[in-house]
């Protein structure tokens, strides 16, 4: 698919960083689809985070992801979910590699400045979740 999802996470939007951020990815030529800056309600948390329901960091994640406005945004590229996580890094930034987001940016495990879609399947799930009608002004094939 050559659509996938970013999220800007608080911890970078309350550091003005939605500008670098969106610099990086348009530097490796990803184009921004749709975009929007909106605050997630605990609920709708949980609900994009269903997956890690029961894990450990569940609960800080989700009060971590309410806890301040998220800028989601739905991106163009060929090969655009790995593209988008070779340029975010390793989920922990002391992990990622140097020139990655999460390495020049991140604070910590929880508060690392962005959420990528790890499949084409839950990009595909994420980008309707944050934008319902994308898939019905865009095309959905194609890699
Ligand atoms: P990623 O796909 O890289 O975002 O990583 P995961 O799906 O494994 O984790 C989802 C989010 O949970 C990460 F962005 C950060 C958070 N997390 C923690 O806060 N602590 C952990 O031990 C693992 C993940």
């Amino acid at each position: 698919m050559r659509y996938t999802l970013l999220i800007i996470k608080p911890d970078a939007v309350e550091r003005n960083l939605i500008g670098e951020i969106i610099r990086r990815v348009e530097a490796d030529q990803f184009m921004v689809k749709d975009i929007k800056r909106l605050a997630l309600s605990k609920e709708r948390a949980q609900e994009f985070y269903a997956v890690h329901v029961g894990k450990h960091f569940y609960d800080d994640l989700v009060e971590y992801m309410s806890s301040g406005p998220i800028v989601p945004m739905a991106l163009e590229r060929y090969n655009a979910v790995s593209a988008l996580r070779n340029l975010v890094g390793a989920t922990k930034p002391s992990d990622a590699r140097p020139g990655t987001v999460r390495k020049d940016l991140g604070v910590d495990h929880t508060r690392n400045s962005v959420h990528a879609a790890d499949s084409d399947e839950n990009a595909k799930r994420e980008i309707e979740f944050f934008f319902p009608d994308f898939f019905s002004d865009n095309p959905a094939s194609g890699g």
